[in-house]
């Protein structure tokens, strides 16, 4: 089967960790794909222990679900996160034939999407397990040759495509290690997943 999306992650913990608690997930299902970036508040063993546990309850979630919808991912996430000191997540879902999807998300990872312009979805303020308002998903529509990217906080907000001229030349994987080395903060654990439309 020839694969319409290519999917890479990286993740990078904070100096002086060993695990993050950025956790990064990218799954190729029948019908498309699924990337999240999922943040748990704070570092180390405790925060990637959220970040673990909301990565896989995301993963056995979009596996079971016929038709995955945000609405259900965030609730899933938002359930999964209580009684844990929290986390923020973005999550990207998309049909693989259709190039159709959705994007959805809690707190400050960002989605950037690159193609014939360069667009940035923000999500609202909130926590999972503690108080998300109603998340607005936005619907998405990509195109061949379009590079959707998610990333935590611990990469700076402002990188554009004058930043990264190769990015649409290089490979989903390549683009989630750039993404992090050049644009990582350093201060903060950081993570980047990317859906790479051919
Ligand atoms: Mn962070």
């Amino acid at each position: 089967m020839t694969e319409t999306v290519e999917l890479g992650e990286y993740v990078r913990p904070l100096e002086g960790e060993t695990l993050s608690g950025d956790v990064v997930l990218t799954q190729h299902e029948d019908t498309g794909v699924l990337a999240a970036v999922i943040d748990g508040l704070g570092h180390g063993p405790e925060a990637h222990e959220v970040g673990v546990r909301l990565r896989s309850a995301l993963s056995h979630w979009v596996h079971a679900t016929a038709c995955p919808e945000p609405e259900g991912a965030m609730e899933l996430l938002h359930e999964s996160a209580k009684g844990t000191r929290g986390a923020v997540a973005a999550v990207a879902w998309l049909n693989t034939a259709s190039l159709e999807g959705w994007i959805a998300g809690v707190g400050n990872a960002r989605c950037r999407i690159f193609g014939e312009v360069t667009k940035t979805v923000e999500f609202s303020d909130g926590v999972l397990g503690q108080r998300v308002r109603s998340p607005r998903p936005q619907a998405l529509s990509l195109k061949p040759a379009d590079v959707l990217v998610l990333f935590s906080d611990g990469v700076t907000g402002r990188f554009g495509p004058e930043n990264y001229p190769s990015l649409d030349l290089d490979p989903a994987s390549t683009i989630a290690l750039n993404v992090v080395r050049r644009f990582g903060k350093g201060l903060d654990d950081a993570s980047c997943a990317v859906m790479r439309c051919k």
